[in-house]
């Protein structure tokens, strides 16, 4: 499919959409929404995808949502924007595939939301991060409120979330908010690097794997190790947990997907 606001590009197993609306520094419209949400749809449907990637183009990751387009709103049209935008972000958090947020440069309140939605992030060491809603007489309305908290702790979040203050990659690095910060040119050649590394792993084990952690976050403990005692069990039925413990029993690399 074509699209005005997003540039795909698949190779190798790995598919790379990036934000292309440079001008406004890749600001969330409603258009844009919708682009993104058939574009999910698009790698879910394909599966010779193997890994999503997430970035933008120009200085920006994705300055947040459109706060010109938001000018107009009245609550209707708010919750609207916001069950639009929790839908399309939660399409990644239940993608079977590993999703990686490649943070080029600012990521603000929806653009950080966005990176949230996804399993790994690396940030190049220009980008600036934040949710900076509040300082607009806003809460974050795509899921920070709740999901930063998560990862970061309600300490953390409340900072970031109550004062809207922009940390630098090395902050977020450092609070446990991105996995790792690299120089800007060397951010591509590493997200490549991590994609390679997924691609190599077995796809089931993955897929397993992304959903029991994402499940964790609404379950009582007990209910989610018997739903990991049930996971691991049905692993040792598929072709991935006996080539893995072939492979390290014979001394060789294993391949998860041959064929
Ligand atoms: N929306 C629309 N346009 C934006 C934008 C945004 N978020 N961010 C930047 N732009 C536009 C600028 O207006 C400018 O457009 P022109 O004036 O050239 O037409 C162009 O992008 C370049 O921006 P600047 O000239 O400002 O560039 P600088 O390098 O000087 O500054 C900046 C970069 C990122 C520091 C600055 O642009 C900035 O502070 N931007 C706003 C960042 C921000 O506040 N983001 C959070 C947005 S609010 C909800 C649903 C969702 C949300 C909340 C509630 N419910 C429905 C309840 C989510 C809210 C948000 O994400």
């Amino acid at each position: 499919m074509e699209y005005r606001y997003l540039k795909v590009e698949k190779k190798d197993g790995k598919c790379v959409i990036a934000i292309n609306r440079p001008e406004k520094l890749n600001a969330l419209s409603g258009e844009l929404l919708k682009e993104l949400e058939c574009a999910f749809y698009e790698v879910c449907d394909d599966g010779s995808t193997g890994v999503l990637v997430i970035t933008g183009t120009g200085k920006a990751f994705v300055a947040g949502a459109d706060i010109g387009e938001m000018k107009g709103f009245g609550s209707i049209e708010a919750e609207q924007y916001s069950l639009q935008g929790q839908r399309v972000f939660g399409m990644l958090e239940k993608m079977e595939i590993p999703v990686i947020a490649a943070i080029n440069g600012y990521a603000l309140g929806g653009g950080l939301e966005l990176a949230l939605s996804c399993d790994f992030r690396i940030a190049s060491e220009n980008a600036m991060i934040g949710l900076p809603e509040i300082t607009l007489g806003l809460v974050p309305g795509f899921g920070g409120t709740q999901k930063l908290a998560r990862i970061v702790g309600i300490a953390r979040a409340k900072q970031m979330v109550m004062l809207g203050e922009r940390i630098s990659a090395a902050e977020a690095c450092h609070i446990g908010l991105v996995h790792r910060v690299v120089k800007a040119e060397d951010l591509e050649k590493e997200v490549d690097a991590l994609a390679a590394k997924l691609l190599g792993l077995g796809r089931v084990a993955l897929k397993t794997a992304k959903y029991l952690i994402n499940a964790s976050a609404d379950l009582p403990l007990a209910e989610g190790l018997n739903m990991e005692a049930r996971a691991f069990a049905l692993l040792f039925s598929g072709n991935e947990a006996k080539e893995g413990i072939e492979a390290f029993l014979s001394k060789r690399k294993p391949e998860f997907r041959r064929g």
